[in-house]
């Protein structure tokens, strides 16, 4: 399985630039459990106001983990989460990333992973 770090620069030209990647996994980071470094069915639900779903039903909480899934593990890795939300809204991110690069004043620094 090839590394994320790998796979990034690919999935960054295909959905045109860098822009988007960064808001993607800001989200991520938002989501994940911080422990495990992933999203899982329980960080969701404990993030799921941030979401602006506070509701979120379990099933729903499932269904989006499984259709995001990609390796079967139960939970969402940063890339995972990312072509996920892309698959699931390539309209509305193309509109927030115009809305970041316009608004956003600071820079976010993707590659201070740690
Ligand atoms: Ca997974």
């Amino acid at each position: 399985m090839a590394d994320f770090e790998d796979l990034l620069p690919v999935i960054a030209k295909n959905l045109g630039g860098e822009g988007l990647i960064k808001e993607l996994c800001n989200g991520f980071q938002l989501l994940m459990d911080k422990d495990k470094g992933v999203i899982t069915p329980e960080s969701l639900r404990r993030t799921s106001t941030l979401l602006g779903l506070p509701d979120l039903r379990d099933d729903e909480i499932m269904s989006m983990v499984k259709e995001g899934d990609l390796d079967g593990d139960g939970a969402l890795n940063q890339m995972e989460f990312c072509v996920l939300m892309f698959r699931l809204s390539p309209d509305l991110m193309e509109e927030s990333l115009l809305r970041l690069q316009k608004e956003s004043t600071t820079e976010v620094d993707f590659d201070g992973r740690d």
